[in-house]
């Protein structure tokens, strides 16, 4: 238990849920900041403040999926209404002006620093395009497609948005807070409520980032394509982790721990990790980067006319490399030839394509998309089972129908 409230707990050969327990226990004995009131909205979800309307999202639980064919009249941009909301609970609203950042911790080389709203507005600002991409999206298509048993949100590929987000470096502020050589990992903390699973409190969503993450490409976002953050995508600060798997992006961050020794908690132990047949029996490494998808801007079952040329639109993307090249098939994967790219490849980035199809005969057709990346890597016909369906990267069979 010290060990484990230090920071110390090593979660190789710890059973998870002792794991858990232990979690639990420690997160018991913090005292909490603020604990936010939850938001409510007419249209939508109780937890998410946002108009959550049926023609932009699919609602899972306490997430807002947005639908591909909803991006088909966007740009490069997600617009924030229609950009998928991943809450493990619900929406706090915090008043910037009662927000402070307090960052702490034995890898600091003195005492906690805070930082107010205008502190930060203070520093160098810094803004870049990123996608938010949660690990599990596309989970469904485990079962759907492979057979598979997987815990967790059933999503098809709309757990992804791409914006250009405004802030400061979170080096620039780890720096100014004293940051120490010794530093190992850093855990920002959100401030909405806790987290309880099974009867078990995991505590306040945290998850640890390796000082060399943090020190990289990470931002501490206050604005989103030109406004400021919105409530549900974590309204006043928010972590933006390019090219990571969505939990590392912290909404709502209230706190950063610094740490001089490796950090556990139960985002980088019992979840975002794989598990299952090739796994050892604590997990993969905690996952990082996103994986390589494409999907079609269209609705499943979407109808199309015989002899009528239409232009098929969909995005694909890694968060390996820059993704270098798409191919479509409408043929249920029989014949393939290359999508026209419309947007220059960046890594964190997405890239828009199309391709033309004049479907020639009546029936069910099956679409697919299949996105190549810098490094070489091709989205494979299937991926491999893990328990929590993480990181589904298979080309996906998009159904349609001709009449
Ligand atoms: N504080 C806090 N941060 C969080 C979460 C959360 O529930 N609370 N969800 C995480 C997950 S799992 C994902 S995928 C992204 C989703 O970001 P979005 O809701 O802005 O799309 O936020 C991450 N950051
Ligand atoms: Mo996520």
């Amino acid at each position: 238990m010290r060990q484990w409230t230090g920071g110390r707990a090593r979660s190789a050969g710890i059973d998870r849920r002792d794991l858990l327990k232990l979690v639990a226990a420690a997160s018991a004995a913090v005292p909490l900041a603020s604990v936010a009131a939850p938001a409510r909205a007419a249209d939508g979800l109780p937890g998410v403040v946002k108009p959550l309307p049926p023609e932009l999202f699919t609602l899972r639980g306490t997430n807002a999926e947005t639908k591909f064919e909803a991006l088909r009249d966007t740009g490069l941009l997600t617009p924030a209404d229609r950009f998928f909301v991943r809450n493990h609970t619900a929406t706090p609203r915090i008043d910037r002006a009662d927000w402070k950042l307090t960052v702490w911790g034995d890898g600091l080389s003195g005492g906690p620093v805070d930082f107010t709203f205008a502190d930060l507005l203070a520093l160098p600002p810094v803004t870049r395009t990123a996608f938010v991409e949660c690990a599990g999206n596309g989970r469904s298509y485990f079962a759907s497609q492979q057979g598979q048993a997987v815990s967790g949100t059933a999503w098809t590929l709309g757990a992804i948005g791409t914006a250009r987000w405004h802030g400061v470096r979170l080096a620039d502020v780890l720096r100014r807070a004293g940051i120490g050589r010794h530093a190992v990992d850093v855990l920002p903390r959100g401030l909405d409520a806790e987290v309880v699973t099974d009867g078990v409190n995991l505590g306040r969503v945290r998850r640890p980032l390796p000082v060399a993450k943090a020190l990289d490409d990470v931002l501490l976002a206050y604005g989103m394509n030109g406004e400021p953050l919105p409530p549900d995508h974590g309204c006043p600060v928010r972590l933006i982790v390019p090219s990571w798997v969505g939990i590392a992006n912290i909404k709502w961050v209230g706190d950063i721990e610094v740490s001089s020794g490796p950090l556990l908690t139960p985002w980088n132990t019992g979840l975002y990790r794989l598990f299952g047949p090739g796994h050892p029996p604590e997990g993969s490494a905690p996952l990082t980067r996103q994986t390589l998808k494409s999907a079609f801007e269209l609705a499943p079952g979407a109808a199309f006319r015989t002899h009528r040329r239409t232009l098929l639109t969909g995005r694909s993307w890694s968060g390996g490399a820059p993704v270098r090249a798409v191919e479509v098939s409408t043929d249920g994967g029989a014949r393939w030839r290359a999508a026209r790219l419309r947007d220059e490849p960046r890594a964190g980035s997405w890239v828009r394509w199309t391709a033309d199809w004049v479907p020639r005969e009546r029936g069910p057709v099956v679409l697919l998309a299949r996105a190549t990346d810098r490094s070489g890597r091709t989205q494979p016909v299937a991926t491999a089972h893990n328990t929590q369906g993480y990181l589904f990267d298979a080309v996906v069979r998009h159904p349609v129908t001709v009449d």
